[in-house]
């Protein structure tokens, strides 16, 4: 091994991991940013050998390279630092609140001397390529110097935002003026006094130097193809709350950090914008706005990043602000964002950007309605006009996240480069590691929290789980490390549900990867917060590197199971319940639980307008039971959905499903009937069975006076309400009539045999748990009539004849597998019988309308299941044999 500069130290202890003498080093690193430098310190702690290869002849990653004027931070400085030693937070003073690229830069300066990180650094080097060697378990690393050298482990600390995107406009070789780059200014500044300057791009990068090049330039054109969202830094000393939160309690503060929604300590406001006076909703606007901190707006309420509607009113807020600092009316609308929701576009703090466009001598133009064509001689042609320039500057942003990696040639397992394998998108385990390159690790990778958060944290987190990894493997043996297939599968799903559940896809950003021409539109970070990301992180390597496969003297493991299978919206209603800390509901009499339900069902969005309802009496099995009509406002007749509720056959009533009943309405076009059965344990088995019956009779009977088309209709019902759909169907076939055309069960209960798996996997923890089941059915039934196949209709001796079913299950609910039972068990009946399994589900979820969001397509296969079934229906085919 040859290291191509006498500067540094020779390798160290690369046996303490390998079984060999093998590898150059342990560790080696690409990039000497943040990350590269905190992994140095780490990694030595641990008496493993690194080196750190930085094309850059000194320390400092991304803030090496951006020194373009203006260059800042805006994650207030002091949380912009590192946390693992203490004492940098004494020893170095930040002396504004949002500290200037020099300042961040001689700080990383200071953070290296102090622990004396240069002698593991090899600078003015290039990583070129890494090839994985199976069978020495080791990295084989090329470098531009023409050296190679060898190591157990390879990072990539390249940073998300370091490989600037090509300019992508003709004829920028010809330009005879200067040209320069925000994302490579030149070390020694450039002095634009006097000068004609056209500036292309206005991200954070454009919206920070603009100021501050319009103060030197004699002339200054901006660029804009879309305008952004910034609102005021308010830059100055550090903020005297910022000092007391961590004066004393420096630990605890970075504590709160690492455990925050971002990586800034700060509580989160959990109130969405929809749900207060319109004047709340401005004072906390305007708080925001004043407060110069991105968190801050961000979060201004829950639903920002959510709800178009919520995310509207704040955009809305924020054009109104443009237009009332920028003098033009014209010019301040083409700086008002119009085609992407506020957030999912990387918003900026600024300090004095909007202003700048007030100087007579600034002017802005639109790329939309007036696009480059062309980089001439002496400036820029667009469609309109030509423009001279002595400076063009790129303020065109970066390959963000993935470009820096796939940029070395990393080659894995059989071949494999990263390049290829991630053609359609990266692919990662955790945003840490992908299958088929064994012990590589990506710092802030896809797929993990990084640009979505203060950096700063994010890179410690990871930086600090590798190396507890490392540790890890080697005092119990293991050499390599890779994800598994499934487990990253999986990861990738979470992070995609994670994402489709906000509005970031709704904008063409470097989020997405919709910046770079032909990159995949993928979203590329996690949303989940990095509070969440760093106890599923924890979780993995507790639980014995849970989804890894490792390897080594020791032996072999291995893990292919998914950490996170849950829908993420789903996961954020059971943290809120279990925030809630309610007793469980079989421990309340049936009153109170009937009184707690009424109350959380008040509490719940309310569903979609609906052309009306209509609220009345139907006869039972044994008097009148309540109903409530949802009539669609499509012109009628319509066909009729006879629906029964939820509830365990004890709690419910005709509106307790109301939204969902709402949804269906709309979605089917169906005149919905909810039926409120008779309860236990007031009419215990075989009430409520035998009101299904009459109340579909009654409705067949009343089909015209209801609105409806007579012969066309369908029965639903959810939970014990599927049971009463489900039995109500055999009910008719065997009594020759009523005609039912098709059955819709959701999540139901067909059977009281309570030991298949599924409530076994989920007897806890997902709302409906096997001890409330258990109650249920006790409340309802003796145990020798739950036999019954009134009460259990599987058992029914023959399902031979029964209309049409889909039956529609949940991941995680105890009644999972009966519902898949049913559904094979009609079908060997020769019935029509189709099952829509929910993956990620509960057995609430998919009725949590507006709330579940990706409830939503199981909700729009119900319904059109029920069309089609009523659209097929005629008279003779639906009465029964
Ligand atoms: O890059 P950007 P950036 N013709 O991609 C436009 C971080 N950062 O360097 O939006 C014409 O945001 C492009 O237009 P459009 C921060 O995370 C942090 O400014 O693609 N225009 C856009 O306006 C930030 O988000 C700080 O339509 C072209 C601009 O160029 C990230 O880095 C400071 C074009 C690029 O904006 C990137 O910021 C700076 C073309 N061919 C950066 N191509 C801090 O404050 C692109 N554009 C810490």
């Amino acid at each position: 091994m040859s290291t191509g500069s006498d500067s540094v130290a020779p390798a160290g202890t690369a046996e303490a991991v390998g079984d060999t003498g093998g590898p150059d080093f342990d560790v080696v690193v690409a990039g000497a940013g943040f990350a590269g430098l905190y992994l140095i310190h780490r990694l030595r702690g641990l008496g493993l050998s690194v080196r750190v290869y930085e094309t850059a002849d000194d320390v400092g990653g991304t803030w090496y390279w951006n020194r373009y004027p203006g260059a800042r931070c805006d994650i207030q400085s002091i949380d912009y630092s590192y946390s693992f030693d203490p004492d940098l937070h004494s020893e170095w003073t930040w002396s504004e609140k949002y500290a200037t690229q020099p300042e961040i830069l001689g700080y990383l300066h200071h953070v290296a001397d102090k622990h004396d990180l240069r002698r593991d650094i090899q600078f003015s080097t290039r990583i070129d390529r890494a090839v994985w060697d199976d069978a020495a378990a080791q990295w084989r690393i090329a470098l531009s110097t023409g050296d190679e050298v060898t190591c157990r482990h390879y990072v990539m600390a390249t940073g998300c935002l370091s490989m600037p995107k090509a300019p992508e406009i003709e004829g920028t070789e010809r330009f005879a003026g200067d040209i320069y780059f925000t994302s490579r200014w030149p070390h020694e500044g450039v002095d634009l006094t006097g000068k004609r300057v056209g500036v292309i791009g206005t991200g954070s990068s454009g919206i920070q130097s603009i100021p501050l090049m319009a103060e030197q330039a004699a002339q200054l054109t901006v660029f804009q193809r879309t305008p952004n969202f910034s609102i005021p830094a308010h830059n100055g000393p550090i903020p005297e709350a910022k000092l007391d939160a961590v004066a004393g309690r420096q630990a605890d503060y970075r504590e709160e950090a690492r455990w925050s929604r971002g990586g800034v300590p700060g509580e989160a406001y959990e109130m969405s914008a929809l749900t207060v006076s319109e004047e709340e909703r401005q004072e906390r606007f305007e708080a925001a706005w004043e407060s110069g901190e991105l968190f801050e707006i961000i979060g201004v309420f829950n639903d920002i990043l959510g709800n178009q509607q919520s995310n509207d009113l704040l955009s809305e807020f924020l054009r109104g602000k443009i237009r009332s600092i920028v003098d033009d009316p014209a010019t301040a609308e083409l700086l008002c964002p119009t085609d992407h929701p506020f957030g999912t576009k990387r918003p900026c703090l600024d300090t004095n950007y909007y202003q700048t466009f007030n100087l007579p001598h600034v002017e802005l133009v639109d790329l939309r309605t007036n696009p480059i064509e062309r980089i001439t001689e002496t400036g820029i042609d667009t469609a309109e006009k030509s423009f001279d320039f002595d400076v063009i500057v790129f303020a065109t942003g970066f390959d963000a996240m993935t470009g820096a990696i796939v940029a070395v040639d990393i080659v894995g397992r059989d071949g494999v480069t990263l390049k290829d394998k991630w053609a359609d998108g990266p692919k990662t385990y955790l945003g840490l590691t992908s299958v088929g390159f064994p012990n590589l690790f990506l710092v802030t990778g896809p797929g993990s929290p990084s640009v979505l958060s203060n950096m700063a944290v994010s890179i410690e987190q990871h930086v600090d789980w590798i190396a507890d990894c490392l540790d890890t493997m080697r005092r119990e043996g293991y050499t390599t490390i890779e994800p598994t297939d499934p487990a990253e599968a999986g990861w990738v799903q979470y992070v995609n549900d994670y994402g489709d559940i906000t509005l970031y896809p709704r904008a063409n950003s470097w989020y997405m990867g919709a910046n770079v021409p032909g990159k995949p539109r993928v979203f590329l970070p996690f949303v989940g917060g990095v509070d969440r990301y760093r106890a599923i992180c924890d979780e993995v390597a507790e639980r014995g590197f849970v989804g890894f496969a490792l390897d080594g003297p020791a032996g072999s493991t291995r893990s292919e199971e998914v950490v996170r299978r849950i829908q993420p919206d789903v996961e954020l209603v059971l943290e809120a319940m279990e925030a809630l800390g309610l007793p469980p509901i079989e421990t309340m009499s049936v009153d109170e639980a009937r009184a707690f339900m009424e109350a959380s069902n008040e509490m719940r969005p309310p569903g979609p307008e609906v052309g009306e309802i209509v609220d009345g009496t139907l006869d039972g099995a044994d008097g009148d039971l309540d109903y409530r009509l949802y009539r669609p406002a499509t012109a009628g007749p319509h066909p009729i959905v006879a629906y029964f509720h939820g509830g365990g056959w004890v709690l419910g009533s005709a509106d307790s499903d109301d939204p969902f009943c709402r949804d269906l309405c709309v979605r089917a076009d169906a005149v919905v009937v909810s039926v409120n059965y008779r309860h236990a344990p007031e009419a215990r088995f075989p009430a409520a069975a035998d009101d299904g019956l009459a109340a579909v009779r009654w409705i067949a009977d009343h089909a015209e006076e209801l609105g409806g088309i007579p012969g066309r209709l369908a029965v639903c019902g959810w939970s014990a309400g599927g049971n009463v759909a489900a039995v109500t169907c055999q009910l008719a076939r065997d009594a020759g009539g009523p005609a039912i055309v098709g059955q819709v069960l959701l999540n139901p209960v067909v059977d009281c045999d309570m030991t298949r798996s599924s409530y076994e996997e989920n007897a806890d923890g997902y709302i409906l748990t096997e001890s409330l089941m258990r109650w249920f059915w006790d409340h309802y039934a003796d145990p020798e009539d739950r036999l019954d196949p009134k009460a259990s209709p599987i058992r029914a001796s023959s399902l031979a004849g029964l209309p049409p079913a889909l039956v529609v299950t949940c991941e995680f609910d105890p009644l999972r597998d009966e519902g898949a039972a049913y559904v094979d068990a009609l079908a060997a009946a020769g019935v029509e019988a189709r099952h829509l399994p929910n993956r990620g589900h509960t057995h609430t979820s998919l009725m949590a309308v507006d709330l579940v969001l990706t409830g939503e397509p199981a909700r729009v296969e119900i319904a059109r299941t029920l069309r089609d079934f009523l659209a097929a229906a005629t008279w003779d085919a639906a009465v029964p044999a």
